[in-house]
């Protein structure tokens, strides 16, 4: 095998006095996804599926999942069957997620805020689950077992009635879902589970097609084209997130073990050829020594073709800088989906970023724990959206209202404001909406 090339980038001395500034947002580059392309195949998928329902999902399977799917709606007894043929330690794993997950999902439900302020003037900040969510999982390149987890567990802590699960058809499985992702449903009680892939399925979610009526949000990740299928619905349907190709940035110093490094870069870039892997370090040793130990550890895996693809990507790539502080801004500006900190005193300078979708400190926490074990969601902000937006969490399936409650006394009180300003933005009837009230 030949050595496996992974660019160096190197900003050392790049914020030194007199040097052009760096724009640490853009410093290190991300894979390009060529979206006009996507949206030019989803658009007319969607289209077929809102004009013939279930016949162009059957029709789509046939083309894209290379299987015929009679029934798009998963049986029951499927489920049961899967659940009972489940490897007991798989199911142990499982049960171990979903314990852990629950815990810091219930921990972390919000509850309702009220204010007075005023005596008779009352807000209240109401939260409410949402109705119904579809939650798509992908097959692709492994059967993310784990994605029905993180995106279960939470949308049952808020409180949401009603699941729908959607998953691609597969062929070697007579046309269902993969079984461990119809196993996961089982276990947690997900009984509404539908054998459609791609962005047929998204479509299927959001305008609600045949037996699966219409969601209000969808969530789970995808690939390209189930992500531009959101984005081409949203507004007609609430989604979590346009999720990309997973990353992993990892700030280390001379106290990190190359092995961990290696390994845990090489653990991110197992899911895809785009995925992203990038050291940041200000150590150049640990820098040669993490390359030695990637070019081990690459030949000695599984996916050996996809790690190189990802590790060799112009997204992938080690950074050097002058000190921790630089490399600070560097995955600042990053803003990973994933950011381990493998340093000193770790945890105070994990205290210290703002933009990463999920951190992980110290030696003993791969972002594989989080993965499926920590008690953490997986499904995290990629492409730098970390800067804006959140991982899944009870949040993410909650909404919430303000509900305001005044007597006449304090409306009386403060109706001389609402008046005032109503004629500033030259609409009074909105000041005679209040005015009225105290008129004999
Ligand atoms: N690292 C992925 C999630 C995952 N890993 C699922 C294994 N299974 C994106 O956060
Ligand atoms: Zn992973």
């Amino acid at each position: 095998s030949s050595t496996l090339r992974i660019r160096r980038i190197d900003l050392r001395g790049a914020a030194a006095e007199g040097a052009a500034p760096v724009n640490y947002r853009t410093a290190v580059p991300r894979a390009e996804l060529d979206v006009e392309a996507a949206t030019h195949a989803v658009r007319p998928i969607i289209d077929a599926v809102r004009d013939r329902g279930v016949d162009a999902i059957r029709e789509l399977s046939e083309r894209f999942d290379g299987v015929a799917v009679d029934d798009i709606r998963v049986p029951q007894a499927a489920l049961r069957d899967a659940l009972d043929r489940l490897d007991p330690d798989v199911r142990a794993g499982l049960e171990e997620s979903v314990r852990r997950l629950r815990a810091t999902c219930a921990a972390e439900l919000e509850h309702d805020v009220t204010t007075e302020l005023a005596a008779g003037a009352v807000v209240t900040h109401r939260k409410v689950p949402v109705d119904r969510v579809g939650l798509y999982v992908p097959g692709g390149l492994a059967p993310l077992v784990s994605s029905v987890v993180m995106n279960v567990v939470p949308a049952q802590t808020a409180g949401v009635t009603s699941i729908a699960l959607t998953s691609p058809p597969q062929k070697e499985f007579g046309g269902l879902p993969h079984p461990t992702i119809l196993a996961a449903c089982a276990l947690l009680g997900i009984d509404e589970v539908y054998a459609v892939g791609g962005a047929q399925a998204i479509a299927m979610l959001a305008l609600g097609v045949g037996p699966c009526r219409k969601v209000d949000l969808v969530t789970g990740p995808g690939n390209i084209y189930t992500v531009t299928a959101k984005r081409l619905l949203k507004g007609q349907v609430g989604i979590d997130s346009e999720a990309g190709p997973t990353e992993i940035a990892i700030l280390a110093d001379d106290t990190a073990h190359p092995a961990h490094v290696a390994a845990d870069l090489v653990s991110q870039a197992e899911h895809d050829p785009l995925a992203a892997a990038v050291l940041v370090t200000p150590s150049e040793r640990l820098a040669d020594e993490v390359e030695a130990e990637l070019d081990r550890q690459v030949d000695a895996t599984k996916h050996t073709e996809r790690i190189r693809t990802s590790l060799s990507g112009r997204q992938s790539g080690i950074v050097l800088v002058d000190d921790l502080e630089q490399g600070l801004e560097v995955v600042d500006g990053y803003a990973a989906e994933h950011l381990e900190i493998q340093t000193a005193d770790a945890a105070a300078w994990a205290a210290r970023v703002r933009n990463a979708g999920a951190i992980f400190v110290g030696s003993y926490a791969p972002v594989s724990l989080g993965d499926y074990c920590a008690g953490s969601n997986h499904v995290l902000p990629t492409g730098g959206c970390a800067c804006h937006s959140s991982g899944l969490s009870v949040r993410a399936f909650t909404k919430s209202v303000h509900v305001v409650d005044y007597s006449r006394e304090a409306l009386a009180e403060v109706a001389g404001h609402v008046v005032t300003l109503a004629e500033a933005e030259d609409l009074p009837g909105h000041g005679a909406a209040v005015r009225v009230r105290f008129e004999s």
